[in-house]
């Protein structure tokens, strides 16, 4: 079993409409920058559908599984059963959560994004294994993306002493990495930062470290 707190750290998520080259290429600098999971999210205007979808999926996914990055995928249930997922992450518009709970069973990871502590803790009671936190910041890459409010979600849920893994999302960078964790996070997850970066693999060295060592800056 891994230890998903640790898996959390430092959470890429991308699809091809998100790179600016390859997306194997892209993951594969971001492992070796030190990326600690990763989230197949094919989504937008060109996104792949079909069989399409399916190959990238599961080129990432074994690349994923050479170097043991738990792999996990956005939305869609039934490619996730399908390859044999590692887990799966849904917002409050997709299935309910104990549907997908059902769906995936017990070992899988059921990451859910979540806005308010009721839907916390509605999550909580259906299984959910992690929360998906934001937009902390600002951010381009989703279009229907709620206002952004910093990490004061994160922070109640911690003062409530609610002990769930979280991740915060939305607007993360190298530079205000290390506040989201200082709220309370476990980790990051990261679109942009990484996957539209000169070098993808830099930019994951970088976050890792912001995330990791405390206290580092540069
Ligand atoms: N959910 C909330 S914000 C967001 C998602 C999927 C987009 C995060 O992307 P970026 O580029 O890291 O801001
Ligand atoms: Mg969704």
């Amino acid at each position: 079993m891994i230890d998903l707190r640790e898996a959390l750290r430092v959470y890429f998520i991308m699809g091809s409409t998100n790179c600016l080259k390859e997306p194997v290429e892209v993951l594969n600098e971001a492992i070796s920058g030190g990326i600690t999971l990763f989230q197949f999210r094919e989504k937008g205007e060109r996104a792949l559908t079909g069989s399409e979808k399916y190959a990238l999926a599961k080129e990432l996914q074994t690349l994923c599984r050479n170097h043991q990055i738990p792999f996990i995928v956005n939305d869609d249930i039934e490619l996730a059963v399908a390859i044999d997922a590692d887990g799966v992450h849904i917002g409050q518009e997709d299935e309910t959560v104990k549907m997908v709970r059902e769906k995936i069973g017990a070992n899988k990871i059921l990451g859910v994004s979540v806005h308010t502590t009721e839907e916390a803790m509605a999550a909580i009671q259906d299984g959910a294994d992690y929360f998906g936190i934001g937009p902390v910041f600002p951010t381009k890459t989703k279009a229907d993306a709620k206002p952004s409010r910093g990490t004061t979600l994160i922070e109640k849920l911690r003062k409530d002493g609610c002990e769930m893994p979280i991740v915060g999302i939305g607007g993360i960078t190298i530079q205000n990495a290390r506040s989201v964790i200082d709220a309370g996070a476990d980790g990051v997850s990261v679109i942009t930062a990484i996957s539209q970066a000169e070098s993808p693999l830099e930019a994951a060295k970088a976050l890792r470290k912001s995330v990791i060592f405390k206290g580092v800056v540069n």
